[in-house]
């Protein structure tokens, strides 16, 4: 079901998939591929139907940040300014603000702005073949796409400093004894254990999971008190919702819930 040339879309089970999909070039970003990935991602956000989405790769790559070779034949007069600006900007406060949970799968080398989509998502779920970079630093750039708001919210200062000025390629263990990432499994395994958390996450409430996405970026932007107010409205939005009734209904008659997002 998809007309997309760059990156594969897929929807089964209130399930959505953007699969980036230039495994040759370990699906370094094109313009192409930047723009297909912001058309999905708006076309997954509006439908009803999708209700978790996970970002993954195709090929041995998750994604190596933008291409190269596209930034080089565009030439040395090209503002990179500009082109972040442009595609990489709106399309990682699309992801940030995405109002269903969102799921990196990360398969492979997730590197620069590759790294920066999957530090954007609310989990990330990695293969032992999963790899971290911040490539910036080896090119004489510095980390864009997100990286230097979120990297240290993940690990702490030191080691986003560490990371950002090495840009060292990170092997996927010490990803997660580090806290990027959520669960590491086997290669063979990626792709249940990712389904089976995602659609866990489906069978939510999704209005309340919003809610609680919002509320919890809210929580590491603002103080205490701005927190605490902010959590009471969306306490009284949550309250309001047919799917509350419904929690409550079937944990006092001992059965699943079944959440409509209403
Ligand atoms: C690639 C790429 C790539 C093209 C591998 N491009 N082909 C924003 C806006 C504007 C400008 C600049 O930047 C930004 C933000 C950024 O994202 S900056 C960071 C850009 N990314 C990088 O610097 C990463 C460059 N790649 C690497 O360092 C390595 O390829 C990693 C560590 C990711 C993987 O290493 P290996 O597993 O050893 O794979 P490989 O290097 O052999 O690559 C396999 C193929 O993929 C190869 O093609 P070839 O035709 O030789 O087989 C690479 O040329 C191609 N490829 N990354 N970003």
């Amino acid at each position: 079901m998809s007309e997309f040339r760059d990156i594969v879309y897929e929807l089964s089970d209130g399930v959505a998939t953007i699969a980036l999909n230039r495994p040759q070039a370990l699906n370094a970003l094109t313009s192409q591929a930047l723009t297909e990935l912001a058309t999905a991602l708006t076309l997954s956000a509006e439908d009803p139907a999708c209700r978790v989405l996970i970002l993954t790769g195709r090929g041995r790559g998750f994604c190596a940040g933008q291409d190269l070779k596209e930034h080089q034949a565009q030439g040395v007069a090209t503002d990179i300014g500009e082109h972040v600006a442009r595609y990489y900007n709106p399309l990682v406060l699309k992801l940030y603000h995405f109002a269903k949970p969102t799921i990196a799968m990360v398969n492979g080398v997730a590197a620069g702005a590759g790294m920066s989509l999957a530090l954007a998502c609310d989990f990330r779920i990695a293969s032992q073949t999963a790899r971290f970079s911040q490539a910036f630093v080896k090119i004489g750039l510095v980390p864009d796409s997100g990286s230097s708001y979120f990297l240290p919210r993940l690990v702490g200062v030191a080691r986003a400093l560490e990371m950002a000025m090495l840009g060292d390629v990170m092997d996927a263990a010490t990803a997660f004894q580090w806290g990027l990432v959520h669960r590491l499994v086997e290669p063979e395994t990626l792709e249940e254990e990712t389904f089976n958390w995602a659609r866990r996450l489906a069978e939510g409430p999704p209005l309340a999971l919003a809610m609680i996405k919002e509320s919890i970026h809210r929580g590491i932007d603002h103080n205490l008190s701005e927190s605490l107010e902010w959590e009471r409205g969306l306490q009284s939005a949550a309250a309001r919702t047919y799917d509350h009734q419904e929690g409550v209904q079937a944990f006092l008659n001992k059965r699943a819930p079944e959440f409509r997002g209403q």
